[in-house]
């Protein structure tokens, strides 16, 4: 038998990938996934795999702590990969209070059980928005950077950043961080970006820019961000963090037509609409360090992961218009209920 993983958050965007992608490469390992399923967890994205022996779901909440320590101590994992948050920028700025209690609160209560059943490995996975706004002309994030998130979604990261290296300077719990650029890929939520552009595109409706089209982000296929924390888990040095980016600025503009020259949509189709509140101009990750320490280096070039994202979103039309519909917030009543 081989290792124990509980990953938190794995019904969602990049939990789901990270699932599929640790099944495939360590079949004899043993899955726990562990989710609260909110309107982003769907156990659509494991349909192919949610059968034992190597996989199997809790349904909890992090903010949970009770919980959260029973789960804990039963299972005894090898290691926690921590996906579980509220994720969704738009969404903190209409109602902060959930991000507080999962990013923050739910965090806490996994380092604590973690601490308390063993000193768990624990893998924390966190985002580039913790670095705030850069410049046109500023240098990318990296590892020393300083933190001066802006919004509640990346103040709340940002806090459970800093207690997740508390653990390890207080108690020695043994951890890593890595702080990643924007992914996109298979099973990324139709509220974000990429997924909505392309959605609303099938659908024949428009495509809403917010503001002038002219914030940047650092774009990376979820495979390669599924690697790198692999690589992290596997060789990473326990205390560390790791910046792990696409070394792909584009503004939103850029990624709008790339979207419509890939999809045959002329600009027409583009809808320029309110800026989001404080929206942040430019993300930048330089990942010297992890190409550098763990030889990791993305392998999906932009246009390559373009084409494929939305051919798996043209040949998956049932799992986004559930989601459109809200029907795919039956999927665990029907199938996982009473087992
Ligand atoms: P997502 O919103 O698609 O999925 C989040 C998952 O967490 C869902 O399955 C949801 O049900 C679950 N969850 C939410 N609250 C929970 C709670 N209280 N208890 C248990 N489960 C809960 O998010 P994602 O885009 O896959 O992001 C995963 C992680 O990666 C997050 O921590 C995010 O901050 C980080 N991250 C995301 C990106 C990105 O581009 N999407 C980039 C860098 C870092
Ligand atoms: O309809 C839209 N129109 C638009 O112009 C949406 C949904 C977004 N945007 C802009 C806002 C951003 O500048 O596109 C950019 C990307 O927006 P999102 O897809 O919402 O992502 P972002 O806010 O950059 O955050 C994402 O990357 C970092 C994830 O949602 C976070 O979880 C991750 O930490």
């Amino acid at each position: 038998m081989g290792k124990k993983l509980l990953v938190t958050g794995g019904a969602g965007f990049i939990g789901s990938n990270f699932i599929h992608y640790w099944i495939e490469k360590y079949p004899q390992d043993l899955i726990v996934n562990l989710d609260a399923l909110t309107y982003a967890g769907n156990l659509e994205n494991l349909k192919s795999i949610e059968n034992p022996p190597n996989y199997k779901f809790v349904k909890a909440d992090i903010s949970d702590k009770e919980k959260i320590n029973e789960i804990i101590s039963s299972e005894k994992p090898d290691a926690i990969i921590h996906y579980a948050a509220e994720s969704h920028v738009d969404r903190s700025i209409l109602g902060p209070e959930n991000f507080v209690r999962t990013n923050v609160l739910g965090t806490f209560n996994l380092l604590e059980a973690a601490r308390q059943n063993g000193n768990i490995r624990f893998h924390h996975v966190s985002t580039d928005e913790v670095f705030g706004s850069l410049g046109p002309n500023d240098a990318p994030f990296n590892e020393t950077t300083p933190y001066d998130p802006r919004s509640p979604y990346s103040a709340s990261k940002a806090s459970s950043d800093h207690l997740v290296r508390a653990y390890f300077h207080t108690f020695g719990l043994p951890i890593t961080i890595s702080n990643c650029a924007n992914n996109y890929g298979p099973y990324h939520f139709p509220e974000k970006l990429i997924p909505l552009f392309v959605t609303n595109l099938i659908e024949g409706k428009k495509i809403p820019l917010y503001g002038d089209g002219m914030n940047v982000r650092d774009w990376l296929y979820v495979q390669d961000h599924c690697e790198a924390i692999d690589l992290i888990l596997q060789k990473g040095k326990i205390g560390e963090t790791y910046c792990v980016g696409g070394n792909c600025e584009k503004t939103n503009k850029e990624i709008a037509y790339k979207i419509l020259e890939l999809m045959n949509e002329g600009e027409e189709m583009i809808e320029f609409v309110a800026d989001r509140k404080g929206h942040d101009l430019r993300y930048s990750i330089d990942s010297s360090k992890i190409q550098r320490e763990l030889g990791w280096t993305p392998k999906t070039s932009f246009e390559e992961g373009m084409k494929k994202t939305i051919q798996w979103y043209k040949e998956n039309e049932d799992w986004w218009k559930k989601i459109k519909s809200g029907e795919y917030q039956n999927y665990y009543e029907k199938n996982y209920k009473d087992r």
